[in-house]
């Protein structure tokens, strides 16, 4: 028996944190085991290589640094956390993974599609999310609720970047079925409605 992988998706605070509590709630409620996890990290090397991307350093990273090091964390996570415990029949419920590189990397530093896909390719072979949650919100509002903290190096981007970044999300929506679209920008009770009733449709669907 095989587990399924839930992907949770979205730009800055729109409450990706907050709702992975819920998606793996929902889970649990069904009496299934669940891995709860995130990237890029995930396994000490990986939250090594987390550090490393997200430090504000003074020495400029090109993107194709950035692109190679969500990789080869994701290589980690993914032979050593994601994969044995999918093969074990857990679920596995992760904060971000490949859709945020063709977002970022993609989208907001216009690295070329192909040169993602083929790290994916190579990474991943044909493993993908059954079911990614990517919660939509406008970027004006996403960074007016994380205005309070200290930013890590992404978050000290332009607004300009983080339309690109939201632009990338909607079109691949547009292109996986697998993509659920969840309005972010309304309160936290409406948007976890709505969770609920895509789990619930996706439950049966793998499950009864
Ligand atoms: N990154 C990348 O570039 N390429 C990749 O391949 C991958 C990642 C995998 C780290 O991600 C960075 O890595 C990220 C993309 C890049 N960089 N940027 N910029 P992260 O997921 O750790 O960082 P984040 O997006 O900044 O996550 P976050 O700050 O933890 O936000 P969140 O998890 O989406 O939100 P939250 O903590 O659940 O909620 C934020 C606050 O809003 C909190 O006070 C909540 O109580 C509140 N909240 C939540 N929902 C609501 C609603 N509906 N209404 C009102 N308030 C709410």
């Amino acid at each position: 028996m095989t587990g399924k992988f839930i992907t949770l998706e979205g730009g800055e605070g729109v409450g990706k944190s907050t709702n992975l509590a819920l998606v793996a709630e929902l889970i649990r409620d069904t009496h299934r085991s669940v891995v709860v996890t995130r990237e890029p990290g995930g396994t000490p090397l990986a939250e090594e290589v987390r550090s490393l991307l997200l430090s504000v350093r003074d020495e400029p990273v090109t993107g194709l640094a950035e692109l190679l090091l969500m990789f080869a964390a994701r290589a980690q996570h993914l032979e050593t956390v994601i994969k044995p415990a999918l093969a074990d029949g857990s679920w596995v419920v992760c904060d971000r993974f490949t859709d945020a590189t063709y977002a970022y990397q993609g989208g907001g530093r216009g690295l070329e599609v192909n040169q993602i896909a083929q790290l994916e390719s190579l990474v991943q072979d044909t493993l993908q999310p059954d079911l990614t949650l990517y919660l939509d919100m406008p970027p004006e509002i996403s960074l007016q609720r994380i205005a309070g903290r200290e930013h890590d190096r992404l978050e000290l981007e332009q607004l300009d970047f983080f339309r690109r970044v939201r632009a990338t999300y909607l079109s691949r929506a547009a292109e996986h079925a697998r993509i659920e679209v969840v309005d972010a920008s309304v309160s936290l009770e409406q948007v976890q409605a709505s969770i609920r009733t895509l789990m619930a449709n996706f439950f049966a669907k793998h499950l009864l």
